[in-house]
């Protein structure tokens, strides 16, 4: 029986008394006792009667019990669909009615307001807390620590992520054993971990970084993580000593600069530091080589795609490019209109291919269709060149995309929240610089009759949408900029406020 999955990131670590996960509270938790967990949590979901290909939505902080939740799934079959912490009731709603979840596992201070919605479509209900109790845990308790593992082909769906699209409706990515697992050998190897590495884990474990690109890698090398609940710069210089490298966002490299305690001797026994999820500045690169002397690892990846292309381990790391193609992956650069290929050096958009790009989007058949050629490749909707020396450069989006603090926002799900409030005609939202989270979101509004209510507006916003979606700014206009064709020019309004947060004199 086989479950390729389960069978090269977890089972090679059964009964191993390695270290994985270094907490908070000062305690390792070895690979075998965190498989125990994981064996007990299958067991509990089995006998609440899920079964392979099942969902189970899961919306809770970070802790090693909700990474088991994970291994569990894996194991037992079961499609794990994680998602933002930072979600409002509302926009679960969604997410728990298109996935047809049949679990959702929640904060118990979130119980209440899921409960409706988990009633409505017939989910069951559990509670995991972020110190890793809640009604979950009681009900793995009385399971055996060993639970068998259900038979899976690489092709079957092992995670739903859902990312937002330009129409303002989230599509749930479906993702398979093979999507991952190929992706975890080929990151392995390329970025050279071994089971020697102590990795700085400070990422959220909703996401393809935290989740697939970290954790997958270290369960596949057999090194360990300190697993933090969140970013905080303090806690990181403190367990940086025992640590061989780090993956995060640029913010996480830009806060760590600003902070005094990280200095080149901090740094100099460190193996890697790799960043990704969104453009790293080219000064953020030379900043941080010249105080600790070492060269940041972008990479660049996408939900629907895992990573695809990365700066050499060995060799250059070229600051203002994500790198080459990764084994196995191909990489092109197409006309955004005709879709061919153009010649080296001209910008287009960035098309990828290869075993890492998923199956399609949940019931959104057509969605798939306009996103996912037949003959494989992914429209990424990235605009990107390569240079002559091979490497790829991410020069823009051809999409409506936002990207705070890695992030995903697209503005349509704002001007949607924002359009429906009175005395607004339309709205506008745009990114501009932000010197902490890269890029910021702007809503420019057009009010009507008497104008809008600025505060209503925000309390909107707080309502209906996670925190890291709310516009910084709210900015009232007489109309918004528009082309011979009527359409918005969002460039003109991104230049005129794109110095709103950077410039310090204003
Ligand atoms: C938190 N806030 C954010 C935010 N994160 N606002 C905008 N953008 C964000 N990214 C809110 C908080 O709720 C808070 O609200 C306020 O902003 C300031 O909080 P903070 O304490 O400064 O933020 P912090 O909690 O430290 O979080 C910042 C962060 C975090 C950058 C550390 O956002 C983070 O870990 N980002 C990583 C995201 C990630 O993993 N992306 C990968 C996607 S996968 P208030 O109410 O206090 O004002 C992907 C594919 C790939 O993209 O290639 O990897
Ligand atoms: P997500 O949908 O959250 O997976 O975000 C994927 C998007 O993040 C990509 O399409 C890119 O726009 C962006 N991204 C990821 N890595 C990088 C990078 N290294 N540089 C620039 N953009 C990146």
């Amino acid at each position: 029986m086989t479950n390729p999955l389960f069978d090269a990131l977890f089972a090679p670590h059964l009964g191993k008394d390695t270290p994985f996960l270094h907490l908070e509270d000062g305690t390792t938790l070895t690979h075998d006792a965190f498989l125990r967990k994981a064996a007990q949590i299958g067991g509990a979901l089995v006998e609440l009667d899920l079964s392979a290909g099942d969902r189970v939505a899961l919306q809770v902080h970070k802790s090693p019990e909700a990474l088991a939740v994970y291994a569990a799934c894996v194991q037992k079959g079961i499609i794990f669909l994680p998602l933002n912490t930072g979600y409002t009731a509302s926009e679960l709603d969604y997410f728990i009615e298109n996935s047809g979840a049949k679990l959702v596992i929640c904060d118990p201070s979130k119980e209440n307001d899921i409960a409706p919605i988990a009633e409505r479509t017939r989910a069951q209900i559990l509670t995991l807390d972020g110190s890793g109790d809640g009604s979950l845990i009681e009900s793995a308790k009385s399971q055996p620590e060993m639970t068998s593992t259900t038979a899976r082909n690489g092709d079957d769906l092992a995670a739903f992520l859902y990312t937002s699209g330009t129409t303002g409706r989230s599509k749930g990515a479906m993702l398979t054993q093979d999507n991952l697992l190929s992706n975890a050998e080929v990151l392995k190897d390329y970025w050279a971990f071994t089971r020697a590495d102590v990795l700085l884990h400070a990422l959220p474990i909703f996401h393809t970084h935290g989740l697939f690109v970290a954790s997958n890698v270290m369960l596949l090398c057999g090194g360990a993580m300190v697993f933090m609940p969140s970013f905080n710069p303090d806690t990181i210089l403190k367990h940086m000593p025992r640590a061989t490298s780090m993956m995060g966002v640029p913010t996480f490299y830009t806060r760590l600069l600003d902070h005094d305690g990280f200095t080149r001797e901090a740094a100099a026994h460190m193996r890697l530091f790799i960043s990704g999820s969104a453009p790293m500045l080219s000064e953020t690169h030379e900043q941080f080589e010249s105080l600790t002397g070492q060269r940041i690892l972008e990479r660049y990846g996408m939900t629907e795609t895992n990573m695809n292309t990365s700066n050499p381990y060995e060799g250059a790391r070229k600051a203002g490019t994500v790198g080459f193609a990764l084994p196995g992956v191909d990489v092109k650069i197409c006309d955004p209109e005709s879709g061919a290929t153009l010649p080296q050096g001209e910008i287009g958009v960035i098309e990828v291919r290869g075993p890492n790009v998923f199956k399609g989007y949940w019931k959104m058949p057509e969605k798939t269709r306009e996103e996912l050629r037949e003959d494989g490749f992914f429209i990424t909707g990235d605009l990107g060149q390569i240079d002559a020396d091979g490497y790829v450069q991410i020069v823009g989006r051809g999409k409506d995309l936002i990207i705070s603090g890695g992030y995903n926002i697209y503005p349509k799900e704002i001007e949607m929240v924002v359009d429906d409030q009175p005395g607004v005609k339309e709205s506008a939202v745009v990114g501009v610089p932000h010197p902490d989270f890269g890029e910021s979101p702007v809503a420019v509004v057009v009010p009507d009759g008497a104008g809008p209510d600025i505060d209503q507006i925000t309390s909107a916003c707080a309502t209906e949408l996670a925190r890291f979606k709310h516009p910084r700014k709210i900015i009232i206009l007489d109309a918004l900029p528009r082309n011979t064709m009527g359409k918005v020019q969002k460039n003109a309004l991104r230049e005129d406020y794109k110095t709103l947060f950077t410039n310090t004199e204003s």
